[in-house]
């Protein structure tokens, strides 16, 4: 019986240390810069383009779209959105806004400038995450499997399962593409994974508890998310939902070795 058991844990053991030899590495970053973030945005979607971040806050009744200057923080253009929806992901396609609403399956479009909507789009399902991939869009719902779209029509293309050493990761949130990757924060973890958008294969992923606001007591700050990539500086500006700080990182190269990511608290997307 004894023999049997430590054969057991021995082949416990060994599946235990291959998965972990298997797993996306873990990706090293620095910060480049840290700006003030409103602690009113339950932030959702963030968007960089020519020196302006479009963001997206969501929460019944006190959902809007918010733009300001990267730098500065400035203020540009505010909207508030209608009560009835929780606004969710967001992107931009030839200078119109595409911003996902969480229960309503509707897609809004907006003028970027004006941020008035132009018009509306349905879709069935949850809305979580939206990032434009080349001609594409790919939107996520909270499963592993994110949605390719096109992006006049919004139909809906193929499926792309999301998998870590053929281990389904799911709770996929905002969503971010920076030319060849694809980058998800793993909602209520302060995980962001980079995968190839071709066949939803996890490559490396990003452990950022170091950067949750922990000092941070009013509002007390929730889950990370919100995520742009700035193609100047080869950087994403990333903060999360009533965090008082956004934080500019750059990707580092090369892969290293951690312990395991930290889980945070529970919200809506
Ligand atoms: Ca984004």
């Amino acid at each position: 019986m004894l023999q049997r058991l430590m054969h057991l844990f021995a082949i416990c053991l060994a599946c235990s240390l291959a998965q972990q030899v298997l797993a996306a590495p873990l990706l090293e970053y620095t910060v480049l810069d840290t700006a003030e973030h409103s602690t009113d945005s339950f932030i959702q979607g963030l968007v960089y383009e020519n020196g302006l971040l479009y963001e997206s806050s969501g929460l019944y009744s006190r959902s809007y779209l918010v733009v300001y200057k990267a730098d500065s923080g400035e203020e540009v253009k505010r909207q508030a959105l209608p009560s009835a929806i929780f606004a969710e992901g967001l992107s931009m396609v030839n200078k119109e806004l595409f911003l996902l609403t969480w229960h309503k399956g509707i897609l809004f479009r907006l003028d970027a400038t004006t941020l008035k909507v132009k018009r509306t789009t349905r879709y069935s399902g949850e809305g979580w995450g939206l990032a434009k991939v080349g001609q594409h869009l790919i939107m996520s719902n909270g499963s592993n499997l994110l949605s390719l779209r096109d992006a006049d029509t919004f139909n809906e293309l193929k499926k792309i399962p999301v998998l870590e050493n053929n281990r389904e990761i799911d709770k996929l949130n905002e969503l971010e593409f920076d030319g060849s990757d694809l980058w998800a924060n793993r909602w209520q973890t302060h995980l962001i994974y980079r995968i190839n958008p071709r066949d939803g294969k996890v490559t490396g992923k990003l452990d950022l508890s170091a950067l949750y606001p922990l000092g941070q007591t009013h509002p007390r700050p929730d889950v990370l998310n919100g995520i742009a990539f700035v193609p100047e500086k080869n950087a994403f500006w990333v903060s999360g939902k009533k965090w008082s700080k956004r934080y500019l990182i750059q990707i580092k190269p090369r892969a290293a070795t951690s312990g395991a990511p930290q889980e945070n608290t529970a919200n809506p997307p």
